[in-house]
């Protein structure tokens, strides 16, 4: 089976570019025997340095004589050479996946250190030392300590075992094979490499929605949504072999459950949340998981969302639900991720998350997480950010973002997610300087991003949304890294650190975002300007604006929904003076003034521009940009090899075509409705 190597190419870099330390430091390694994760680290210096060196490194189980230089990478507990240069407090003062890195001086030979107080920092030490390899930085002189920022940094798979197909997958079907597990294919073993090589650690194997929703099971041309199997005895064997594979890079797997589980797999008549069969049968169910599994990480559960059962039916609420799950989960040290995501009973869905989960801030157990979308609608090119943020002090908090790009162009325009990331996780949910970021920093928080990756060539589709995985992962270990810094070493990592090519893709990678949003909202705030097609899970690609009049609000007089105090109330849920900034027209930043305003077309911006001119501005701007975004990569052919540039291109291609049909899609209907012309005069008049 061939696949790309995505970021971890290791391509050989000439003698004459490379600093002399890579080979001084890199020719011996004394690597720490024991825990599974040492062998993935050995494996991996003999991938890396194998590759970048053109030689596999000579591998000690002790300090080697008369070398040099040499490596040496182990917990201090188990190695004097780490203990020597390495004060052992330091160490053990770090977080789970923590790690140092130095350089200095051992029995007359150069010696770096990679050390950790867990065997899962030892594998993102040595990353972090392989990418400095491969991005040709020099290593003589390092003294690097890092710490996740978040204790969990999940990828959440949307994949539908046994039918393989994966919900918002745009790169194939699902890697997972469930039908040939415990067998296992080569591939998971380079999927847990690239996870790992970011700081990942849980990967939730199966979709949120584990059952067809009952609308939709009348329909014979669906199959059944089965996820909620994988929690059935005889899957576990299965489960237990990956989740081994799993182990050996840090990684912990955890299962999306179905809240009826008692009922569908076991055999009672009720799954509410307060009976004591209940209670019972989910801790059966936990003990026989973890004598198989026993570092399993948890449980993600959608409940009482687009028809997935939940507490509702018994009259519980979230709480109950959640908890009971907790209790089984507890004596093991497992999590549960309990979904944010609930609308449906308010005619605006953006206030209904608050409205339903503030008032029970406190009450989940430790061992809960509540996670929450980054918005309040779902995913949109851009939002503000979710009110619940602020709104549950005394809860675990999740932040969940979507790397797919479910609304964002699918597996065909380029959208590199990283700076929209950034906006949402610097956000300042007080006003007095606490970033969503800060909301998320205890131990049993943290960042989950719903997966991109299914079983295409690629891994994501596109090439260049490989970047939203690697930058994912970068961003939930550390969110203070700037955009620009993780995009130059992706793409160095990924295309070589030719300068020209480096400045090229870094800067198509940063202008997309926004391209994207002019051309499919117009730039101001509006949602939902997209098709929802006409069955279970299909579209979210073309746009469809007259599908939505609730979430855009076109009329005849104006444009955009009132959530303010006077209208659905969303504004007043933030805290002020964030809740101030919203509220007033003049104080709204433009770019969310129709998410929070109605206004008439003709109202004028800052600049004297009327909203719909800008409207149609923006929107004529997406499309100018991606001509270009195009241009900029066909300056590359001959800078990249020519399958990743042609594969690339054709994207491009359909990606300017697609664009302009958003584009004369979405000024058309701005035109419909306020039956007022472009002054440029781009637009068409009505036929
Ligand atoms: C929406 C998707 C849908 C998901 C749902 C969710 O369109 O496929 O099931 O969110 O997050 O974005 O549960």
């Amino acid at each position: 089976e061939e696949y790309d190597d995505c970021w971890l190419r290791y391509d050989r870099i000439d003698e004459g570019d490379r600093p002399a330390s890579h080979r001084r430091y890199c020719q011996h390694a004394y690597v720490s025997d024991g825990a599974p994760e040492l062998g993935a680290v050995r494996d991996e210096l003999r991938r890396g340095i194998g590759g970048l060196l053109g030689r596999e490194p000579h591998l000690w189980h002790h300090p080697p004589r008369t070398v040099d230089g040499f490596l040496a990478i182990g917990t201090p507990d188990e190695m004097a050479v780490v203990r020597d240069i390495v004060a052992v407090e330091t160490v053990e003062s770090l977080a789970d996946g923590g790690y140092c890195m130095r350089t200095g001086r051992w029995n007359g030979a150069d010696c770096l250190v990679v050390t950790a107080p867990t065997d899962r920092g030892l594998v993102y030490g040595t990353f972090h030392l392989l990418r400095l390899l491969a991005t040709g930085r020099p290593i003589d002189d390092l003294d690097v300590i890092e710490e996740p920022a978040t204790a969990d940094r999940l990828i959440d798979h949307w994949d539908n075992p046994f039918r393989k197909s994966v919900e918002r997958g745009y790169a194939g079907q699902s890697i997972f094979d469930w039908e040939l597990l415990p067998e296992l294919r080569p591939r998971y073993e380079d999927y847990a490499r690239l996870l790992a090589s970011v700081g990942i650690n849980g990967v939730v194997v199966n979709n949120v929605n584990t059952q067809l929703p009952p609308r939709e099971s009348a329909n014979p041309a669906h199959d059944e949504l089965e996820g909620w199997r994988l929690l059935e005895t005889r899957s576990l064997e299965k489960l237990t072999s990956l989740a081994g594979l799993f182990r050996r890079y840090g990684i912990r797997t955890l299962l999306s459950v179905n809240f009826a589980a008692p009922m569908r797999i076991g055999e009672l008549d009720t799954a509410d949340p307060l009976d004591p069969e209940v209670e019972a049968w989910w801790k059966r169910k936990a003990d026989e998981l973890y004598e198989r599994v026993p570092d399993f990480g948890g449980f993600l559960v959608k409940a009482d969302s687009e028809g997935q059962p939940g507490p509702y039916e018994y009259d519980r609420d979230h709480v109950d639900g959640a908890n009971v799950l907790a209790r089984a989960l507890e004596p093991h040290g497992g999590r549960v991720w309990w979904r944010a995501f609930v609308y449906g009973s308010h005619e605006d869905r953006a206030v209904q998350a608050a409205e339903t989960f503030a008032p029970l801030d406190g009450e989940f157990h430790d061992n809960v997480t509540v996670q929450i979308k980054n918005g309040p609608i779902d995913f949109q090119p851009r939002e503000p950010v979710s009110t619940l943020f602020g709104a549950m002090p005394e809860t675990n908090v999740g932040c969940e973002l979507q790397i797919t790009q479910e609304y964002t162009g699918q597996g065909v325009h380029c959208c590199y997610h990283v700076p929209m990331w950034k906006e949402i996780l610097e956000f300042d949910v007080d006003g007095e300087g606490t970033a969503v970021t800060d909301v998320l920093g205890d131990e049993g928080e943290g960042i989950a991003g719903v997966g991109a990756v299914g079983d295409d060539y690629n891994w994501t589709g596109h090439y260049l949304s490989q970047a939203n995985l690697y930058g994912f992962g970068r961003l939930a270990w550390n969110p203070d890294l700037d955009a620009e810094t993780i995009t130059e070493e992706w793409v160095r990592l990924t295309f070589g650190t030719e300068p020209a090519v480096v400045e090229t893709v870094s800067d198509i990678l940063m202008a997309s975002w926004e391209a994207t949003i002019k051309y499919t909202t117009g730039g101001l705030g509006l949602m939902h300007m997209m098709d929802n097609g006409s069955e279970f899970l299909e579209n979210h690609y073309d746009p469809s604006p007259e599908e939505w009049p609730g979430y855009h609000g076109a009329t005849a007089d104006g444009i955009g929904v009132d959530r303010t105090s006077a209208g659905s109330g969303y504004a007043p849920q933030f805290r002020d003076p964030v809740a101030e900034r919203y509220e007033s027209v003049d104080t709204c930043p433009e770019e969310l003034l129709l998410f929070f305003h109605h206004l008439p077309w003709e109202h004028e911006l800052e600049d004297g521009t009327t909203v719909v001119q800008r409207l149609y501005d923006n929107c004529f701007e997406g499309v100018e940009t991606v001509r270009e975004l195009r241009a900029d990569w066909a300056s590359l052919e001959g800078e990249i090899d020519h399958e990743r540039y042609r594969h690339t291109m054709e994207r491009f291609d359909e990606h300017v075509e697609h664009a302009a049909i958003w584009r004369d899609t979405l000024v058309s209907f701005f035109y419909e409705h306020s039956g007022i012309p472009d002054e440029r005069g781009r637009v068409p008049r009505a036929n």
